[in-house]
């Protein structure tokens, strides 16, 4: 469970996020693509070239997740179970991407929130993204 500090850090940047957490996280995907090229075989069925309407689409999905995700900090397990079975099971997705997708966000947040990113913001997200990935991911990931 995330400590107050931590918590309280998540909670106000998510709300300066606001409507735009479709925007960075779409951006994270692309980043990932980019940056991690085999991280692209889990989408081979949709249009990944720059700007993509598909690649968008998905961003949204995941970033409603990651919403969710922060107004349920007591209960990241039970809050995520139906996504971790997906992803575990059916997509079967190396839980090594998690890692680095997470990583792209937390360099497209550092890009476009400069002021926002101290080291113990920067810290405090880290420890949220950890605990999303330890309730999607296998516990061997
Ligand atoms: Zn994922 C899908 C979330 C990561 C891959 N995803 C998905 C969805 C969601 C998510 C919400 C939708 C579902 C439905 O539809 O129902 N993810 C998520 C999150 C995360 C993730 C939150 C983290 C943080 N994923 C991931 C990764 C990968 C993936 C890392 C690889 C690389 N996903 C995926 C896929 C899919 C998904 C493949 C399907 C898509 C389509 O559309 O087909």
């Amino acid at each position: 469970v995330l400590a107050p500090a931590d918590r309280a850090a998540v909670l106000a940047l998510w709300r300066k996020l606001g409507t735009n957490v479709g925007i960075y996280t779409t951006e994270a995907l692309e980043r990932t693509f980019v940056a991690f090229p085999s991280s692209k075989t889990y989408f081979l069925h949709l249009n990944l070239s720059p700007g993509s309407a598909q690649v968008a689409a998905h961003g949204q999905k995941v970033a409603d997740a990651l919403s969710l995700a922060v107004n349920h900090l007591d209960d990241l397990p039970g809050t995520l179970s139906y996504l971790r079975e997906l992803h575990t099971h059916k997509l079967r997705v190396d839980p090594v991407f998690f890692k680095l997708l997470c990583h792209c966000l937390l360099v497209t947040l550092a890009r476009h929130y400069p002021g926002d990113f101290s080291p113990n913001m920067h810290a405090s997200l880290v420890k949220f993204l950890n605990h999303v990935i330890s309730a999607l991911a296998p516990s061997s990931g």
